[in-house]
């Protein structure tokens, strides 16, 4: 089923004259709304005027998380602080969080869109959808509630923790929806385990899964998991929340809701546009939006635009998987990876976890990195034979699909960190002066 049938199917012509409309508008609105963006378009010599076509929008300064920052709180809003009902903030790792607002308006709006990503997930109002996002100032967890009760689904707002009671619930309110990061997924089935009780058996059908990085391995993994169909969901606070964009259920890349979001593809060196199916960075600048209009944001998520056809029947862009972020690029002995790509060679090694994390540290000059991962419970003889014999496979898979050299140590199952919500992947040792452990 499609929700929006009217914007989801339509023409390309009569979208690009929506957007063109709709962009104009918001240019118009930033300019006399917010000094941040009056005085970037001043000084680039800009006025909202200059904008004629779509192509015009690559003429604009890009927006970056630290213009959130230094205008923390409240300064990016367009609109009096009394036209605002809702605040969200995504955490920083250090230092102030980014503050998003939304006006009714705009909160109807992300109920839309987050109602036609769980439709376009096969999630109806014959559904029982338990959101295992944390409620808070995160965006998952009530971005996904409105949506959910919008389609008429049965909410369960469990959020995150207490893994045990999750799994009780799901069986006895029988759950059909599974709501969470793909790693809060993967530990929730381990904890359905522990409980004696086979994740497959539990009448979940689908698992919308987003907030995060995941490979199609891990995918695999989820559904054998599972028993499930898993399906990937983007967005940002900074836009709007979850439904920028959702997978339906022919699983080949996420739709994107350009009646409300004009994207791009960048080069993240030069800043140059690029064309459909290149890979570069995701640039996104809301069309519809009124607490916080964002011109040309820079997600810093890699991924590349796909105008083809779906099956599905829906006529929007797709996008593809996102594979990392630009600043999560390791760089190891002179190697570029991410740490999506070091996930796809551990989750195509039989007798590997999906449970790893990998340690960045310095020797001497040089990058060394640790890659350490649980063995699959069914590989986990104890024999020291077997184990080297499975470490030296991950290593050599390592070296031959990626060319990096990396230390793998395999570790006792359950010992590694679990995680919520966001996974933690990489813990960076690099600055610490030698001597400091953690
Ligand atoms: O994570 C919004 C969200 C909530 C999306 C629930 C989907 C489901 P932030 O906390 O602001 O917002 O984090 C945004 O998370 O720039 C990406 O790097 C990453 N991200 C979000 N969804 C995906 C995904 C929410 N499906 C940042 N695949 C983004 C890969 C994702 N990365």
């Amino acid at each position: 089923m499609i929700w929006n049938v009217e914007r989801e199917t339509i023409g390309r012509g009569q979208l690009e004259e929506l957007q063109l409309a709709r962009l104009q508008q918001t240019l118009k609105n930033v300019y006399q709304n917010v000094p941040f963006y009056r005085e970037q378009f001043d000084q680039q010599g800009l006025k909202p005027e200059d904008c004629k076509s779509l192509k015009d929008i690559s003429r604009f300064p890009f927006t970056v998380k630290t213009d959130l920052r230094e205008n923390y709180p409240f300064n990016m809003f367009a609109v009096p602080k009394n036209k605002i009902v809702r605040i969200h903030a995504s955490s920083g790792t250090t230092g102030k969080p980014t503050v998003v607002g939304y006006t009714q308006k705009d909160i109807n709006t992300w109920a839309e869109l987050v109602a036609r990503m769980v439709t376009m997930a096969g999630v109806s109002d014959e559904d029982v959808a338990q959101v295992c996002f944390g409620y808070g100032l995160f965006t998952g967890a009530f971005g996904l509630h409105y949506g959910l009760e919008k389609v008429g689904a049965m909410v369960v707002p469990t959020s995150t923790g207490n893994t045990e009671r999750q799994i009780m619930l799901m069986q006895d309110f029988e759950t059909t929806a599974v709501i969470s990061t793909p790693t809060y997924a993967m530990h929730m089935a381990e904890t359905a385990k522990k409980m004696g009780i086979d994740p497959v058996k539990l009448p979940i059908k689908v698992g919308l899964f987003g907030s995060e990085a995941w490979t199609d391995s891990m995918r695999v993994e989820l559904e054998k998991t599972w028993g499930i169909k898993a399906t990937d969901n983007y967005g940002l606070s900074e836009i709007i929340g979850p439904g920028v964009a959702g997978e339906c259920l022919e699983t080949c890349g996420m739709h994107i809701a350009e009646d409300h979001f004009l994207v791009e593809i960048i080069d993240p060196e030069t800043g140059e546009v690029l064309d459909y199916g290149e890979e570069g960075e995701l640039v996104i600048t809301s069309l519809t939006k009124e607490a916080l209009p964002i011109i040309r944001y820079r997600t810093r998520d890699i991924t590349r635009l796909s105008p083809e056809p779906c099956k599905c029947g829906r006529s929007t862009v797709r996008m593809s998987k996102v594979s990392g972020r630009t600043d999560d690029m390791m760089i190891i002995s002179g190697v570029n990876v991410f740490p999506s790509q070091i996930e796809s060679v551990l989750l195509e090694t039989d007798g590997i976890s999906p449970h790893y994390q990998i340690i960045l540290t310095k020797r001497g000059y040089l990058d060394a990195m640790e890659v350490q991962v649980e063995p699959a419970g069914s590989a986990f003889t104890g024999n020291f034979r077997d184990l080297e014999a499975l470490e030296a496979k991950v290593r050599s898979r390592l070296s031959s699909v990626l060319s990096l050299k990396a230390k793998v140590k395999l570790v006792e199952p359950g010992s590694l960190q679990r995680y919520e919500g966001k996974a933690k992947r990489v813990i960076d040792k690099r600055d610490q002066k030698p001597g400091v452990s953690s």
